[in-house]
């Protein structure tokens, strides 16, 4: 198995400090240690004062398939006959497997303070969409291709990553609430010119063939962004962006962000002592399993 040294690189190519998704075999699926390992990487960036711009990149297929079921942890309860909520140490072991864990990620994303941009090489899943919806700046390399989807209900779990409020105010509230009571994939095309912001690559002046090459076609996808991007800030006073960050994100935002953060990890605890993300996880794995044979 991976670390998260050899699933997540990063690179200091300043004014951006870029961090790449690179395992593309689970399509970039993320245990809770790798997307620590991430906010670690966050505070590299806002660390360097030459760095402006955080980018996240990814690799293969998938942008991220979100969390590895491979690394959840299984549920053992009512060994000893004890209802699970009447069990102190297993409340307590969700609280450091889940709701600590998880509202710290959020948290890091929430609070980054350099420019954060997503480069997306395709669909993102649960808690990995959620952190596309928290991003700055969120550029898609095939709007056809992409989409963002949120299986909470199907896994049993509650909202997370503060998409309670990021996907209503980016999408409108009764189709959001569509997309995350079913679980419905939210199409590329269904956000773009509001998540999704426009490159000006024009793959069909590159030589890679786009449906054989894929591999090729996300390096390019990834180089290109870096290029344009660079293009894009050659004639800003960098400062200013991180002043500018302050006002649109200002404090009353990051605070609700905050607010329904430490909300939607509260309203995940139950499901999770209850044991029942454990039992979803653990069916959708059987079933890649079995479909492998
Ligand atoms: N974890 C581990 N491995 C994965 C994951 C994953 N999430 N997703 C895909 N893979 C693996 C597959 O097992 C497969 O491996 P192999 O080639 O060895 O069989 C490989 O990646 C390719 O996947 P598929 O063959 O399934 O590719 P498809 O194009 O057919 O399907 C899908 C792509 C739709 C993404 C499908 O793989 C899928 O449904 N994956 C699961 C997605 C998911 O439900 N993620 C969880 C979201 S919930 C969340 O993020 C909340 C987190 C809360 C807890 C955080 C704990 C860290």
């Amino acid at each position: 198995m991976k670390t998260s040294q050899q699933k997540i690189s990063y690179e200091v190519e300043p004014p951006f400090f870029i961090i790449r998704f690179e395992s593309p075999e689970t399509l970039n699926a993320m245990t809770y240690d790798d997307y620590i390992y991430v906010t670690t990487l966050l505070e590299l960036s806002s660390d360097n004062p030459d760095c402006y711009f955080t980018v996240l990149e990814s690799s293969g297929r998938f942008f991220s398939s979100g969390a590895d079921f491979n690394s959840i942890p299984p549920n053992i309860i009512d060994k000893n006959g004890i209802n699970p909520n009447l069990d102190p140490k297993v409340i307590q072991k969700w609280l450091e497997n889940f709701l600590c864990k998880n509202q710290y990620i959020t948290q890091s994303f929430i609070r980054h303070d350099k420019i954060l941009v997503a480069c997306l090489n395709g669909p993102a899943i649960g808690l990995s969409a959620a952190i596309v919806l928290l991003c700055d700046l969120v550029y898609a390399m095939n709007i056809e291709e992409t989409y963002l989807q949120f299986p909470f209900s199907t896994l049993g779990l509650s909202n997370e990553g503060s998409v309670s409020w990021t996907l209503p105010n980016k999408l409108g509230r009764n189709k959001s609430f569509e997309k995350l009571l079913f679980a419905q994939k939210v199409h590329g095309y269904e956000i773009q010119g509001s998540v999704l912001l426009e490159s000006h690559i024009n793959y069909h002046q590159l030589e890679i063939d786009y449906n054989n090459d894929k591999e090729k076609i996300v390096e390019t996808f990834n180089k290109l962004m870096i290029q344009e991007l660079k293009q894009k800030s050659k004639n800003i006073f960098l400062p200013t962006v991180l002043k500018m960050k302050a006002l649109l994100k200002d404090e009353s935002l990051v605070s609700q962000l905050e607010l329904i953060n430490t909300k939607e990890v509260n309203s995940g605890l139950k499901f999770w002592v209850n044991g029942i993300p454990q039992g979803r996880f653990q069916k959708l794995k059987n079933m890649k399993k079995a479909a492998r044979k």
